[in-house]
């Protein structure tokens, strides 16, 4: 199925470890379109005070993997990093990698809700999503992402 990913880093070599997870994201692609966004500098959005901008960029990728198991590929890639395993809450981080979607299941478990249920709300994972699926539409969704953007930007 097809998976949105969400990248963010605000920590060291914010490119580099955006690029690393690009590359490593790669491999566990199947085949098909890899949907790759911009690298967009962001504003840190409820962070510790002085916390540094963030870069973001959304990857859609093709896997078989379910869920819980490209989940805890994500967390390898973001140890990987260095980051720790804890840290201060939103603190900066050298690479945190959210699932957004897969296809279009529904999940509520402990460790992971999909679609995320953030998605619409955040410029900075609305902004490189609608770069590459501005069609895009979710259970739950009253319209395609595009949309929401427009709304966002136009804070209405
Ligand atoms: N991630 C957060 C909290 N705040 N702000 C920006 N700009 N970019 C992020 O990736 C981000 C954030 C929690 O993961
Ligand atoms: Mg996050
Ligand atoms: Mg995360």
């Amino acid at each position: 199925m097809r998976a949105g990913i969400a990248l963010g880093s605000n920590l060291g070599d914010r490119h580099a470890f955006l690029q690393g997870a690009v590359e490593d994201l790669k491999k566990i692609h199947e085949g098909g379109d890899f949907l790759l966004s911009s690298f967009y500098e962001t504003d840190p959005l409820d962070c510790p005070p002085g916390s540094p901008l963030f870069l973001n960029a959304a990857v859609e990728l093709e896997t078989s993997l379910p869920p819980l198991v490209l989940l805890d590929h994500l967390q390898v890639l973001e140890c990987q990093s260095g980051r720790p395993g804890q840290h201060e809450f939103h603190g900066p981080r050298t690479l945190d990698l959210d699932i957004l979607y897969c296809g279009r299941l529904i999940l509520h478990s402990g460790k992971l809700t999909l679609p995320h249920p953030r998605i619409t709300e955040r410029l900075f994972v609305l902004k490189p999503l609608a770069e590459i699926r501005p069609d895009l539409s979710l259970p739950g969704w009253s319209m395609e992402c595009q949309n929401y953007l427009f709304k966002i930007n136009k804070n209405i």
